[in-house]
């Protein structure tokens, strides 16, 4: 595996997230013309399509043709016991956000990220609605090209400002698929304490917004781009992260894992290193922007100041 051209892994990544941007965009077609109901999976907000698993399919054999000796995960295969392997693997979702494209809100994408050596070193996401497409190598920055700017621009799109606060930060969270009261409890509690008026609310952050666009994977892509300060999910999986993690990475935000694992890594700055396979598999995600440094204080300070304020206000929990 020494020989991995990872420049090819991207090129070819990259052609092939604008297949299955096709193949999506089509298949949403169809189905609006023939009014095809969406299936369901654990319940009635768990969707599952035709598409996405003929996008898998599609995007598997590619894979497999072009590298046999890699490991593949993804979301339509997957039987969720699976870990990272050593040599190069693919972490894929065929539609991260099937709930919008089912409804034909355009904020659905496909999501492909590849692991070497246990590391997410390649990203490449692809909203065939929006026409926008993101992609980073390790080392070698992120990056946007959209229909309006097609010449690549680096990510972050502007100058990373200073986050003084959790007041002045837009923050991305979900209700997610599983709403029993359990996890309901736990995040109304987190939504409770971010958006409360502190004079009011005890704890109270009183973000600036809590916007949930239904795709982790075009949240981790706003994170990069520098358009959303935070973003927390738990219950996710490692194919709605890995390429985001990848993209983000690589436009100076970073991404930890659980509150228990994140105390550790703040202590010893290892959140700063990749994110290593606990993280990518764990189900529990905080990911911050890229910080501009002050006078006063670092952007990477200011990262791990505004992670413990985050995590000093959420409640978490296990997802199923
Ligand atoms: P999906 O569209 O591929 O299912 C919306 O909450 C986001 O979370 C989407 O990216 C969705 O991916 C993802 N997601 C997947 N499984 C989830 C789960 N069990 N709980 C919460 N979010 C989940
Ligand atoms: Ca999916």
């Amino acid at each position: 595996m020494s020989e991995l051209n990872l420049q090819e892994v991207l090129d070819f990544a990259i052609d092939l997230a604008k297949k299955a941007g096709k193949a999506i965009s089509d298949g949403q077609a169809k189905r609006f013309t023939e009014g095809t109901a969406a299936e369901t999976k654990k319940n009635s907000a768990d969707l599952l399509t035709e598409v996405d698993q003929a996008t898998e399919k599609l995007v598997k054999e590619a894979i497999t043709a072009k590298y046999p000796d890699h490991a593949f995960i993804g979301e339509e295969s997957a039987q969720g016991s699976e870990s990272v392997p050593e040599g190069g693997c693919w972490i894929v979702d065929p539609i991260d956000g099937t709930t919008n494209f089912v409804h034909g809100f355009p904020y659905c994408c496909i999501s492909i990220g590849f692991t070497y050596k246990k590391e997410p070193v390649m990203g490449v996401i692809y909203a065939p609605f929006l026409d926008h497409l993101y992609y980073a190598l390790q080392g070698h920055g992120a990056y946007l090209v959209t229909a309006q700017a097609p010449e690549p621009r680096r990510l972050p799109l502007a100058k990373p400002t200073p986050l003084p606060s959790m007041r002045q930060a837009v923050v991305a969270m979900e209700w997610g698929s599983d709403r029993r009261s359990e996890i309901l409890e736990a995040k109304l509690q987190s939504f409770r304490r971010l958006c409360g008026d502190p004079e009011d609310v005890e704890g109270g952050k009183m973000v600036q917004g809590i916007r949930s666009i239904g795709s982790a994977a075009l949240v981790s892509a706003s994170i990069a781009a520098g358009s959303i300060d935070v973003y927390y999910e738990i219950g996710t999986w490692s194919w709605d992260q890995c390429a985001g993690t990848a993209i983000l990475r690589e436009a100076g935000g970073v991404t930890v894992g659980s509150k228990a694992w994140t105390s550790k890594a703040l202590a010893s700055d290892s959140m700063f290193g990749t994110v290593p396979p606990e993280v990518l598999m764990g189900r529990k995600y905080l990911s911050i922007r890229a910080i501009g440094d002050t006078p006063q204080e670092s952007g990477r300070a200011a990262q791990k100041r505004l992670i413990k304020e985050f995590y000093d206000a959420v409640v978490e929990f296990d997802p199923k």
